[in-house]
């Protein structure tokens, strides 16, 4: 839908957190549930059992997973953030599950990967570690004793910047560990050993307790809604949270037109990013202001968190025209606003701007 901005505060309805929340935490053997919604540390269990100490500085209150729009998580740097917990409240399971939301910002190089979620001493010799490789797909690790363990690889190559769900499940009766993306078993493997838990195990969100390698395999990016259980979901649970958190509404687009030349944009979802098209090129990310070199059509769209994109771009005549800014001088920016040249614009081709505004390495609100 196309409208003017008011840039009036929206309220956002929390139904859907609650609802997530009171579902999690009446889920049988439940054992530790991090919704991650803290402004600062500790980070709550909501279960009252376990909570965790931030430790190398995660980002408290980012934007988080669920439809409601005021649902926080909490932001990993890929460098030394993780929250350390208490593995000994978690007990020894024989059977599990681990669940979290998690958005990854970056690939990690071949041999790397993001820790998400793990109960191990020795380097996935012992406990257990839900993980995203450098394919960017979800894997769970379980070790038994004997220095035996079994990987679990997704299929689905995980989109950066985007929630997803994930979910892994043993249980020594099934003999089998399961791996669920989005609320679909994605891959299983027979496995019958018992978990092994070390007696110095440690449990962590967003590094593993091993110095070799940990620097490779810290998370970058966030999490939400952790939790584990002391039994193997089923799959229809799983289906049911995803279906229950997972943010279905496309964002809207709004324009603000009243400084011309430059075009402001917003949307009723404020953590959305923004991707705009001139001349109904290619959609390339953008951010406002926008000041165009050429007089032509903006079309500019809203995407959130959760990848869904508006699915009516906003749209507007734009350009050095008397008709459309009264011919005032233009500046050269697109985007963040930082390559602005007063004057300078009219040479310049769109995609030219872009490419330099990429090249200033405008980083995003
Ligand atoms: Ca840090
Ligand atoms: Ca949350």
């Amino acid at each position: 839908m196309v409208r003017v901005a008011t840039c009036a505060a929206l309220a956002f309805a929390a139904t859907a957190q609650a609802g997530y929340r009171d579902v999690i935490l009446a889920s049988p053997g439940l054992l530790a549930y991090w919704p991650c919604d803290d402004a600062s540390g500790p980070v709550t269990d909501a279960r009252g059992n376990n909570p965790g100490t931030a430790v190398g500085g995660p980002t408290f209150g980012v934007a988080g997973a669920l439809a409601s729009g005021s649902s926080r998580a909490l932001g990993f740097d890929g460098v030394d953030d993780a929250v350390v917990l208490d593995p000994v409240r978690l007990g020894t399971p024989t059977a599990l599950t681990v669940e979290t939301w998690v958005l990854i910002r970056s690939s990690k190089a071949s041999g790397h990967y993001h820790t998400l979620v793990t109960d191990s001493l020795d380097d996935l010799n012992d406990g257990f570690l839900l993980g995203i490789s450098a394919a960017d797909q979800g894997g769970i690790t379980l070790a038994a004793s004997g220095g035996s363990s079994i990987d679990v690889t997704g299929t689905t190559s995980l989109p950066l910047n985007t929630w997803h769900h994930l979910a892994a499940s043993y249980d020594p009766v099934d003999a089998r560990v399961r791996l669920y993306v989005d609320g679909t078993e994605e891959a299983s493997t027979a496995w019958s050993s018992p978990i092994f838990w070390a007696p110095a195990r440690q449990l962590q969100l967003g590094r593993q307790a091993k110095a070799l390698s940990q620097s490779a395999r810290f998370l970058d990016g966030a999490l939400d809604e952790t939790a584990l259980y002391g039994r193997a979901l089923r799959l229809d649970e799983i289906e049911d949270h995803y279906r229950l958190g997972r943010d279905a509404t496309p964002p809207d687009t709004a324009l603000d037109l009243s400084q011309r030349p430059a075009v402001g944009f917003t949307s009723d979802d404020p953590d959305a990013t923004f991707e705009c098209r001139f001349d109904g090129g290619a959609w390339v990310a953008c951010r406002p202001p926008y000041t165009a070199a050429a007089v032509g059509t903006l079309e500019v769209r809203a995407v959130d968190r959760a990848g869904n994109v508006d699915p009516t771009p906003a749209s507007t005549t734009v350009g050095p025209d008397a008709a459309v800014d009264g011919g005032r001088p233009l500046e050269a920016s697109v985007g963040c606003g930082c390559a602005s040249r007063p004057g300078a614009g009219l040479a310049l081709a769109f995609g030219a701007l872009l490419g330099s505004t990429r090249r200033r390495r405008c980083r995003s609100a």
